[in-house]
């Protein structure tokens, strides 16, 4: 019997020096020390064996079982120290080494102009308003003096939604003049704001043109507001966006929601006026429509013509960013390419 304990305990340290995984150290465990192994059926036996040999072999047969164990619990360790280390070195970080850049975001440009032209104008003591891009024919159209099969919806090639009768139609607005009726429906005199926003227009694209672009909308009403306000108003803008140095011409220009309107263009930024493809080799680009705010449309919204007077304009903000920084294509800031957008 004590040849027989000697052999299992040799054969089992013998296996266990060939086990490699957690996984055989289990199978390991259960052939040699489980219920069903050989040494615990020895122990099981031990009652069975004449009196004078129980202690002795007793005691041996336990002696092995404990070494067993012991044995079991150092190679667990050890397996478990080396499935620790073996990621460890293969994923070794080299904490010296510098850091790989962000790729930070950055505004778009068109986004940075609006914020400054709405800065320009909040100094000015323009308060900012905001409304909806899918908008009624009525305050496109109707309520700014443009009935239905006016000529002047011409100017105005318009993406429309859905057809209705007397301003009932939905379209995409084509510009943010709706939004001073939409403000001087629901507020009274003295009235300064801005509307900034996105407008669309059912038109080829060029390098001036684009079908989906921004505009910023103006609207002053007061006592005693007139034509020497807007004037002053736009050159003070054109200088804090241009600077004092750039030309700015005003024009007639006909709009049918003002009396006068006019046309403000600023010198060519590519040609430095000289004269180009971007400017028509004119020296000009057009930059905003304006006007004193027709009698009737106040009329309209219930504010009286014969005590209130008003200017208004509606600023293209491409354009304006074309501009001031030298773009010489408006198809640029929509075309999504980070080689342009990155030297903003
Ligand atoms: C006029 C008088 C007012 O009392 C108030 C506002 C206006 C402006 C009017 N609502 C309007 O939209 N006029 S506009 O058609 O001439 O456009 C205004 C500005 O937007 C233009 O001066 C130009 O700078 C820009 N623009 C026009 N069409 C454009 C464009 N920018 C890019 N793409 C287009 N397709």
């Amino acid at each position: 019997m004590l040849d027989r304990l000697k052999a299992l305990h040799a054969q089992a340290l013998d296996e266990l020096s060939k086990v490699d995984s957690l996984r055989e150290l289990e199978l390991w465990r259960v052939c040699h020390l489980g219920k069903k192994s050989t040494l615990t059926r020895i122990l099981r036996s031990l009652a069975t064996l004449p009196a004078e040999e129980r202690p002795g072999m007793g005691t041996r047969a336990n002696e092995i079982k404990r070494a067993l164990e012991s044995s079991l619990t150092e190679k667990e360790e050890s397996l478990q120290r080396a499935s620790l280390a073996s990621p460890l070195e293969s994923q070794r970080l080299d904490v010296t080494l510098p850091g790989r850049p962000f790729a930070t975001g950055r505004l778009h440009p068109t986004t940075k102009i609006l914020d400054e032209i709405c800065d320009v104008f909040r100094n000015m003591g323009f308060q900012t308003i905001e409304g909806p891009e899918v908008e009624w024919d009525y305050y496109n159209f109707e309520a700014l003096n443009i009935p239905q099969h006016h000529p002047a919806r011409d100017m105005f090639a318009t993406l429309w939604i859905d057809t209705g009768i007397g301003g009932k139609a939905r379209l995409l607005r084509t510009h943010t003049s709706p939004m001073q009726i939409r403000f001087m429906e629901r507020e009274r005199p003295p009235v300064r704001i801005i509307a900034p926003g996105r407008v669309y227009r059912y038109e080829a694209t060029d390098a001036t043109h684009e079908s989906i672009y921004h505009n910023v909308e103006g609207l002053a009403v007061d006592k005693n507001i007139t034509m020497a306000d807007l004037k002053g108003v736009l050159f003070q803008f054109c200088r804090c966006l241009f600077g004092e140095d750039r030309k700015v011409r005003f024009r007639c220009d006909y709009f049918p929601f003002v009396e006068p309107g006019v046309e403000v263009a600023i010198g060519c930024s590519v040609c430095d006026g000289v004269g180009c493809r971007l400017c028509g080799y004119s020296g000009w680009i057009e930059a905003l429509g304006a006007g004193m705010v027709h009698p009737d449309v106040l009329a309209r919204v219930g504010i009286e013509p014969e005590v209130y007077t008003g200017f208004a304009f509606g600023v293209g903000v491409e354009r304006m960013s074309m501009l001031r920084y030298g773009v010489d294509d408006i198809r640029l800031f929509y075309g999504n390419d980070l080689r342009f957008l990155e030297q903003f």
